[in-house]
This record gives structure tokens, sequence and C-alpha cells, in this order.
């Protein structure tokens, strides 16, 4: 059976040219710093991000931890967004390992309100924690993939500044925000400390992140991905392949917008599924099933018999995301598919 996979855009193989790349790739000690390969995509990853130098970490959680470490102290607090990435899926590594706080505040399809930031910063006394840093994810994974634009950024971060928290970005999907809003990264990086972003997702490496943000604060980041374990030796053979990604995968993602908007617009017309299209803005699409009577892991269990894998969000919800790989035809076959179990659900 044909079988199309919509669970996420980390299913993406990597492509010949970055196995070539992988293949013949320089290679050094890059805990001695030699690695000539790492260093090449480190200073491409810190200029594609406007930033004075990037780190390559194992993974987005790596990073995101990383950076989180390395602006704060034992027993900060920090603000999250309540469906973080950071704050719902990354094992609370930031309360295991940092002895951190963590202030979760709900905001709207992804985007913190900054009166709310500013409402959650604890005062300045003897009884309260620190609040020492503020975190934004871009696209929002639990929203919808949502963007957050420049202003809202510069929003949250006139707040922090005001008050002395730095700002982090989880940009694990980054570059489907600026293809989204048809800007350069940079844009959306400037107000901000730090940023994580990953190769492995819609750019199809087979593993990495990165993260930049200025000179002194990537030196403590790779002091803290040393301790987690991430000092990496011939790292060369993952960074290969993210120098390809970062030269020639961005623009592609225009492709899996486009081909999130078709799978979006089909969905809204299914009878007894909902779907808010106006979180449909970069490659992940939710829809909830509720009116079918049915549980989502129940949804996502017939459609796979029907070759179509998604993930089951919450007990209504299902996401699918698109990626290289999925082609319009197999958005086609992914409606045919989601139709007649819809039909088989409505018919029992
Ligand atoms: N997200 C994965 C899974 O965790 C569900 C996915 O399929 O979407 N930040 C954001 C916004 C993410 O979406 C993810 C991964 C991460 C961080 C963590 O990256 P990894 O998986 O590389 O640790």
């Amino acid at each position: 059976m044909r079988v199309v996979d919509l669970r996420s855009d980390t299913v993406t193989l990597p492509t010949k040219e970055m196995l070539e790349a992988i293949r013949s790739a320089e290679l050094g000690d890059d805990v001695f710093r030699e690695d000539p390969t790492v260093n090449r995509l480190e200073e491409m990853a810190a200029q594609k991000m406007g930033k004075e130098s990037a780190l390559l970490v194992t993974s987005g959680t790596q990073g995101n931890l990383v950076s989180i470490l390395s602006h704060t102290g034992r027993g900060d607090d920090v603000i999250l967004e309540a469906d973080s990435h950071t704050y719902n899926f990354e094992t609370g590594g930031l309360s295991a390992i940092g002895g951190l706080m963590v202030k979760p505040i709900r905001g709207r399809m992804g985007v913190l309100d900054p009166n709310d930031v500013e409402k959650a910063i604890s005062p300045k006394d003897i009884h309260h924690p620190e609040t020492t840093l503020v975190c934004i994810e871009n696209t929002h994974n639990l929203a919808g993939g949502t963007v957050v634009s420049p202003n809202q950024i510069e929003a949250v971060w006139k707040v922090a500044e005001k008050h002395g928290l730095a700002v982090h970005m989880d940009g694990a999907r980054i570059f489907n925000a600026a293809i989204a809003l048809n800007i350069d990264v940079r844009e959306l990086t400037r107000h901000v400390d730090s940023v994580m972003f990953c190769l492995s997702k819609g750019l199809s490496c087979p593993v990495g992140s990165l993260v930049a943000g200025s000179r002194e604060f990537v030196e403590k980041a790779r002091k803290w991905r040393k301790m987690l374990g991430g000092g990496m030796r011939q790292a060369g053979i993952i960074a290969a392949p993210g120098i390809i990604a970062l030269e020639k995968m961005i623009d592609r993602l225009r492709e899996d917008h486009r081909n999130a908007r078709l799978l979006a617009e089909e969905l809204a017309k299914t009878e007894g599924i909902s779907i808010n299209l106006e979180t449909v803005q970069t490659n992940i699409v939710m829809f909830d099933v509720r009116n079918l009577g049915v549980t989502s892991a129940e949804f996502v269990q017939r459609l796979g018999e029907h070759g179509v894998k998604s993930l089951p969000r919450n007990e209504k919800t299902i996401r699918m995301v698109t990626h290289r790989g999925i082609e319009r035809e197999d958005i086609e076959y992914a409606i045919g598919s989601i139709d007649k179990v819809v039909n088989l659900i409505q018919r029992r």
C-alpha cells in the first residue's frame, strides 16, 4: 500500500547531495575547534541569523536547553507560552537540569501579549524568584505552525529590555516563518538575544540544530553543551549537509506551505471535520474530529490503515505536516483517504 507520511517534517531523508557532502566532508576534532566543516556551518548560521556567533548542537531540545541555561541561574523564573514545545515536550529539562521555575502564559495563536509578559515578571523582592528570560516560539508548533511577526517580537523584546530580561527564540522552524512573511530571517532575530533553529526538520538534514547569539552567549552555550554530552568530535559529517540546507533548502519550504494550504482547504470542506484556516500559515495543519464522534487516536489509526500517517495532538485534534517528498498528488491521495475514513465512521 502507498504510504503518505504526514506525521512530521522530521521524517525527511537527506538528499543525494547531502549524502555525498557527508562522504566527502573535510573533518577534524570539533572539541579542539578543528573541524573546518563545523566551523564553516557555524559561521554561515551566525551570518544568516545576524548574530556574532553560532554553535552546532545535536537537536532542537539540546539547543533550547543550552540557550536557556546560558541566560539564567538556578532558581530563576522563565516566561514561556503555555503551549510551547519547550514547556510541553522537552522533558522538563529546564527545571530538572537548570533548576528553573517556569511561568507559562497563554498566547493567542502562539503569540505572547507583551502586557501578559509584563504581568508575569516577578516583583524584585526578597520573596520572589528573579525573572531573567522570556521565550518565544516561531513558528509555533502546537498553535498550528503560526508565525510571530517582527512587530510582535519587538513588542515582547521592549518589555524584556525594560525589565532586564533576555529573549530566546525557539526558531525550530524559523525559516518557515521567514518564507511565509516573505522577509529575511534577520528581521525575526533582530529583537532576540538568542535563537535556536533546526536543520533536521523541513530543511531535510538527518540531524542537528544551531543556536546563535552574541560571542559571550555562544561560549557559555558551548560549555553547557559539553556538560550535556554534546561535545562532538568529527561533527563535520553532521555539519556538511547543514551547509547544503542553508544554501539550497530554504526557498523550497514555499512548496510545503502551498501543500499545507491545499490540504487545509480540502479538510475545511469535509463534513464532520473542523479546522481554523487562520492558523494554517506554514507547513502544519491541525484539525478537529470531535463532531465525528471519534477520538483523534482512533481516527489516526483508521487513516493509517488507508495509507496516511498523522499524529494525534490531543484527544480531538490531529496534526499533519507537509515536507520535502510530499507532492500535490500525495495531498490529493491523503484527502481521498480522509474522505474514505470519514464515510466509514459516518456509516457505522
Ligand atoms: N518537534 C517535533 C516533535 O517534538 C513533536 C515535531 O515533530 O514537531 N521546538 C519546536 C518548536 C519543535 O517543534 C521541536 C520538535 C523542537 C523544538 C525539538 O527539536 P528536536 O526534536 O530536534 O529535539
